[in-house]
């Protein structure tokens, strides 16, 4: 259920539907699994051009979607390159990024981007992004959500793509709240499964300290400071020392 495993299997299929009309062929199917030129193979495919928020943006579909590719010993004739590009003047993706992480127009510094800070980054994440991250505990698609294009972007059918578990909804209180079974239960075939259970508190406590004050959190954040993980002690420090710095101006402003 993981989206590169089940893209790669359609992309297989494909192959094996190709196979059907012509015969056998070579191939091998990517979906963001190799050191593959996605973007830059898309546009010369005419699939779409870069976006200022880096994405390749297809004029009658947004971004909101996967690249994927099937290479084969098939001859085929060539696709014209995506000439053009369709941004214009807009640049709302650069002032909605929370963190500042669209550097120049198609250049994100990676660093600084909430999807390696919550997905790939391993150890700490810096302070100064912390704030900036608000409630997103598993990559940001603020950049996308804000684009103009993206309402062109029709749902997928595809069943293993819909929300499960209601994560879609679920409070950052109750995730926290869950054990480590209940973590690798739930997010069996999810790609949300690869950052393990340490990183999941980690970027939870920091969206719990980004919440308006309350009992609750402060509890559910206390509860947590035995946990064995330096990484995790220290994010939730960080997260209960918000939310009391909200609790003393609630009381000063009261
Ligand atoms: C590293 C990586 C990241 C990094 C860095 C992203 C970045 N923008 O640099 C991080 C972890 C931050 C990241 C975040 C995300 N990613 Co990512 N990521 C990748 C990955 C694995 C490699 C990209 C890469 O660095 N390639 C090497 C460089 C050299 O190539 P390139 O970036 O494609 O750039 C080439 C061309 O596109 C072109 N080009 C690109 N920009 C520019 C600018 C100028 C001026 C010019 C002339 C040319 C040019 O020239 C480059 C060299 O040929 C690709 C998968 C892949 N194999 O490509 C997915 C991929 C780019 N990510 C993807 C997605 C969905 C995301 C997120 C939305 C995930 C999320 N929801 O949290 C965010 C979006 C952030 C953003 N605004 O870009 C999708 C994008 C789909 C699309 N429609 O474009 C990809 C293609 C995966 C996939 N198969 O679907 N990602
Ligand atoms: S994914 Fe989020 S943090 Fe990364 S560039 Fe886009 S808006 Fe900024
Ligand atoms: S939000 Fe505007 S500038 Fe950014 S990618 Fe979309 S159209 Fe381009």
């Amino acid at each position: 259920r993981d989206y590169h495993k089940l893209m790669r299997k359609r992309l297989a299929t494909l192959a094996r539907w190709i196979e059907a009309e012509v015969g056998p062929i070579g191939y091998r199917a990517f979906v963001d699994s190799a050191p593959v030129m996605e973007r830059a193979l898309a546009r010369k495919a005419g699939l779409g051009w870069f976006g200022k928020n880096a994405m390749l943006l297809n004029p009658k579909a947004g971004s909101l979607f996967f690249l994927g590719e099937l290479y084969t010993d098939l001859p085929l004739p060539m696709d014209d390159p995506f000439e053009g590009e369709h941004c214009g003047s807009c640049s709302a993706c650069r002032t909605a990024c929370p963190t500042g992480a669209i550097v120049e127009d198609r250049v994100v510094d990676a660093r600084a981007c909430i999807s390696y800070l919550t997905i790939e980054l391993f150890g700490a994440i810096p302070e100064r992004y912390r704030k900036a991250m608000g409630n997103r505990v598993f990559g940001c698609d603020d950049c996308q959500l804000v684009c103009p294009y993206t309402r062109f972007t029709r749902a997928t059918q595809e069943a293993d793509f819909a929300p499960r578990h209601d994560l879609d909804r679920a409070s950052l209180l109750s995730l926290f709240a869950w054990g480590e079974e209940e973590f690798l239960e739930k997010t069996a075939g999810s790609p949300i499964r690869r950052i393990g259970y340490e990183r999941w508190l980690r970027n939870l406590a920091v969206g719990l300290g980004n919440a308006p004050w309350s009992e609750a959190v402060e509890a559910a954040l206390r509860a947590r400071l035995p946990y064995p993980s330096d990484l995790v002690r220290e994010h939730v420090r960080w997260a209960l020392a918000r939310q009391r710095e909200k609790r003393r101006a609630l009381i000063a402003s009261s």
